[in-house]
């Protein structure tokens, strides 16, 4: 330790407490310097964190204009003249945000970024920023690639996981403000009373750190748990049973956020089952929670219990005509695309479409169709994408990152040892609360900052990783689903190829999204077909609906394509798939290069990690292309050109190819094979 740096901290509240801890930890570790921590009294700091109303020297410093901006949440980092001397001040309104500015000077020092003449006022765009994890009470994470679940439901309250306290900070860190801790294929036990004072326990842990807590709530709780005889929104018992549940939530948890609903879907109960509407159904909870200041986020992802539209559509049509019937503290909870977490979708047709009602938006860090844990996909490209994207719901300019109030991202943590299944998964952890504070940083920038936190500042590092970052989600797209098609995975566990799969519910099957037939390819979602364009605004409409103006990466999303038809690059259908399967292979490929690159530069424990599993994906993304590209050839009867690698295998091996039944990893090493 060379020399001594005091820190001003005022306040010993527990929030203050954490920024405190943390500026000690982090300062000491990157700086190499001894900090001790001053009191109110002192002003002589070379670094000043507090509020107004907790520090005189923060009082006495002229920045009301700044913390104006900076709001509720945000927070002010300035380089100061205190006394004479060069300082730097963390200033707030509430202790919440000199904590997430905390944690942005550190991000500041870690990546190396200049500290002189410092002056920056940040504050969230978003006033919800939620994880949502899908875990079940008996410990099992659905969709979940990394471990078990985090929370420990049969040791709390007792037992406190000092994980716990690790996952609060590494939230805190970017911004998180929210965790729904259950899945919302939900058990109505987390409500009872036992469960109830292991959720405060929890909470406990997370407040310091600005982590909300909030449950799935199962509409049919109150005959579950409740002894009731219906679940009837309409009901005056139904109606007082959740209130006094709200209130004995809140008795436990005074700060619980609220409930997260999935009802009438995939075999939830709601309030359709009394032939109610979701409207009625959201409202009976809000009314519950309204007193205590508590939220319902109802979620949008809703199939209709017959098939009688376009799956895409089916949202749409639900919701739209209850515009205006939601509670004010009802959000309605869209998945960013209409169909399901797929490697591209247009935006949600909702978005812009419920000017009466907040709307959130729902995106999944856990991959489950991008690979899952072993596919390197860094989700920032995508989410950026659609909070990007132009709803023109009010006129030009209307992006969907402006339709909402809030995000929540589809946990990808679990028990593992590195959190999220892979190292380079965490980056994708870290891109959702980035661009949850911050909708309009860019990939490449939040790509930057984690490498270099993660491991080094170092050029020879930093450009490669970002390189394969910023590649990545591209590639899965090519190599799985290119050119608009979606829901090509295999049935139930959504890992590998399975453009064959039919049976069952035809929704949810690969050949009713494909349409593949021997004219061609695609969904025809234009006038002629289900019509799902009428659903967007215009021009956003015809856009979609007309060949000529149609993106090439969602073609075959909104139409049927003739094999031999020619694109606007002037190449056929046919050979425009060949050229994106094989794209993505060629990606796969250069992404392993470029981490052997850096074989002496990042320590070798998680250098052998990381390419152990780029050559899993470089071995299935030859099995998406090769399985693929024989299945559309048994429509098409094209030929592959001379010099396209020939599939190793006919397609009746992919097709009858089973993986080892392991659910944590469902992959296939039958593909991997002798060389
Ligand atoms: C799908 C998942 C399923 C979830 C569902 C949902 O396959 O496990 O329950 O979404 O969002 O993507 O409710």
């Amino acid at each position: 330790m060379s020399t001594t740096a005091q820190l001003v901290v005022a306040s010993d509240a527990a929030t203050m407490r954490a920024a405190r801890d943390e500026l000690v930890t982090g300062l000491r570790g990157l700086l190499g310097r001894n900090i001790r921590v001053a009191g109110a009294a002192s002003r002589d700091g070379a670094l000043v964190a507090g509020t107004p109303g907790n520090s005189p020297v923060v009082a006495a410093l002229p920045l009301g204009a700044e913390l104006r901006q900076a709001g509720p949440e945000g927070f002010v980092i300035r380089a100061v003249a205190i006394g004479g001397r060069r300082a730097i001040v963390v200033a707030a309104n509430r202790d919440i945000g000199v904590l997430y500015g905390a944690f942005q000077l550190l991000r500041l020092l870690q990546t190396e970024r200049p500290l002189a003449g410092l002056d920056l006022v940040s504050a969230p765009r978003l006033g919800l920023r939620l994880l949502d994890h899908w875990d079940n009470l008996n410990g099992t994470v659905e969709r979940g690639y990394a471990g078990a679940s985090l929370w420990e439901w049969a040791r709390l309250p007792d037992s406190i996981n000092p994980r716990y306290r690790d996952y609060a900070r590494a939230n805190a860190s970017i911004g998180i403000n929210g965790v729904v801790l259950t899945n919302v294929n939900a058990n109505a036990l987390i409500l009872t009373p036992a469960y109830l004072g292991k959720v405060a326990a929890l909470a406990r842990v997370f407040r310091p750190w600005g982590l909300k807590v909030y449950l799935t709530a199962r509409f049919s709780a109150p005959l579950e748990i409740g002894g009731l005889a219906t679940a009837d929104p309409l009901d005056s018992g139904v109606r007082a049973w959740w209130a006094a549940k709200a209130d004995e939530i809140y008795r436990a948890i005074p700060d619980f956020g609220g409930f997260l609903v999935k009802a009438n879907s995939e075999g939830q109960p709601g309030p359709q089952d009394y032939h109610r509407t979701h409207a009625d159904g959201a409202n009976l909870l809000a009314d519950a929670v309204a007193p205590h200041g508590g939220i319902v986020m109802w979620r949008a992802f809703v199939y209709s219990s017959a098939v009688p539209t376009d799956r895409v559509m089916q949202a749409g049509d639900e919701f739209v005509p209850l515009d205006g019937a939601f509670r004010s503290n009802v959000l309605i909870q869209v998945k960013n695309g209409p169909l399901d977490f797929q490697p591209r979708e247009p935006f949600h047709p909702l978005f812009g479409a419920m000017a009466r009602t907040p709307l959130m938006m729902e995106v999944q860090i856990t991959k489950e169709y991008l690979g899952q844990d072993s596919h390197l996909a860094f989700l920032a490209p995508l989410w950026e994408e659609v909070l990007r994207a132009d709803t023109y719901a009010h006129g030009p300019g209307s992006t969907v990152a402006k339709e909402i109030q809030g995000i929540a991202g589809v946990a990808n943590v679990g028990s593992d040892r590195d959190w999220t299944g892979s190292d380079l998964n965490q980056a994708n952890w870290y891109a959702f609360g980035r661009l949850a504070w911050d909708p309009t940083l860019s990939s490449a920038a939040i790509a930057d900052e984690w490498i270099r936190m993660t491991f080094s500042n170092d050029p020879r590092v930093v450009g490669p990783v970002q390189g394969m970052l910023l590649v990545s989600r591209e590639a899965v797209v090519n190599y799985m689903t290119p050119l608009g098609l979606a829901h090509q995975m295999a049935r139930g566990t959504h890992y590998g190829p399975g453009p064959w799969v039919t049976g069952g519910r035809a929704d949810q099957t690969s050949v009713y999204f494909n349409r593949a037939d021997s004219a061609g390819l695609g969904f025809d979602r234009t006038a002629t077909g289900s019509d799902a364009v009428r659903q967007y605004a215009l021009p956003v409409r015809n856009r979609f609906a007309s060949r000529d103006s149609v993106p090439d990466d969602l073609l075959l999303w909104f139409h049927h394509v003739g094999w031999s038809e020619r694109l606007r690059s002037g190449r056929t259908l046919w050979e425009e798939l060949l050229r994106h399967y094989q794209a993505g292979v060629d990606t796969g490929r250069s992404m392993q290069r470029s981490w052997d690159s850096l074989e002496r530069l990042v320590d070798a424990e998680r250098f052998h990690r990381v390419q152990a599993l780029l050559r899993v994906q470089e071995a299935e993304a030859r099995w998406w292309r090769d399985a693929s590209v024989l299945y559309w050839q048994s429509f098409s009867h094209l030929p592959l050109p001379p010099d396209y690698e020939v599939p190793r295998h006919p397609l009746d091996w992919y097709r009858q190819l089973r993986c080892p039944a392991d659910p944590r990893k469902p992959r296939c090493d039958a593909v991997m094979g002798a060389p």
